[in-house]
């Protein structure tokens, strides 16, 4: 079968290199201007084709290369995983000031958390095909968020797929609900401590 998408692998592939780079560039940045690395690590894909299609399957619209290069916007996905919280407003803004990339949506799942208790800062990059030789412009998702945010997003999503034969489905929302909010609570405590410790280095 044909890939979802089309002969565009090589550049998205480039994309998403791209991307990278610049990611490792900010954190190096700010390791010299700060003296320690904002970031943990940073995750980078491609949306596999099975997921893709089952994307597509979901939303209910065609399974083809427009769907998933034009409609969805996160056939290239990057998740960077920061210490603080206010690593990761630091992080996005200086994303926000690449040359070859515009914002073009930002969802602040931190500000906001979402019902369930996830925590997360997305943001879509169009990033521009002609400022990078490539032949068309491609989107790219960033998830950015703290190392708890990550944990807990990591093993609800483990838990979501899985059968609960309690049947007791209200108790586990509300339990993964409170657990999203005790994190939330630590992190902030472990950023006031940061603050304290570093509060002559640090951005305003
Ligand atoms: P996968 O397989 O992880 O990629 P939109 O139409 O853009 O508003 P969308 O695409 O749902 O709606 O965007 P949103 O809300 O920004 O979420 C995009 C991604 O964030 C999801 O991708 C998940 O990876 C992650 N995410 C969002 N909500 C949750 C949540 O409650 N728990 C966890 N663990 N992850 C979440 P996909 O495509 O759904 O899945």
């Amino acid at each position: 079968m044909e890939s979802i998408y089309g002969d565009h692998l090589p550049e998205m592939n480039k994309v998403m290199s791209c991307l990278e780079d610049s990611v490792t560039e900010i954190r190096g940045q700010l390791k010299k201007k700060y003296g320690s690395d904002p970031v943990e690590h940073c995750l980078a894909r491609i949306k596999s084709e099975e997921s893709m299609r089952e994307k597509c399957r979901r939303r209910e619209i065609p399974e083809n290369e427009d769907s998933a290069l034009n409609v969805l916007t996160d056939a290239i996905g990057l998740r960077v995983i920061c210490a603080f919280v206010e690593d990761v407003y630091t992080i996005c803004d200086d994303l926000k000031a690449l040359s070859y990339a515009e914002v073009v949506k930002e969802k602040d799942y931190i500000r906001h958390a979402k019902p369930n208790g996830y925590r997360s800062y997305h943001m879509i990059l169009k990033v521009s095909g002609g400022k990078l030789g490539l032949s068309r412009d491609y989107f790219a998702e960033f998830q950015l968020r703290t190392i708890s945010m990550d944990t807990w997003a990591a093993l609800e999503h483990h838990l979501k797929y899985k059968k609960n034969p309690s049947g007791n489905t209200e108790l586990l929302i509300r339990e993964l609900k409170r657990c999203a909010d005790e994190l939330a609570a630590t992190d902030m405590s472990m950023q006031t401590l940061r603050n304290m410790i570093y509060r002559d280095e640090l951005p305003e």
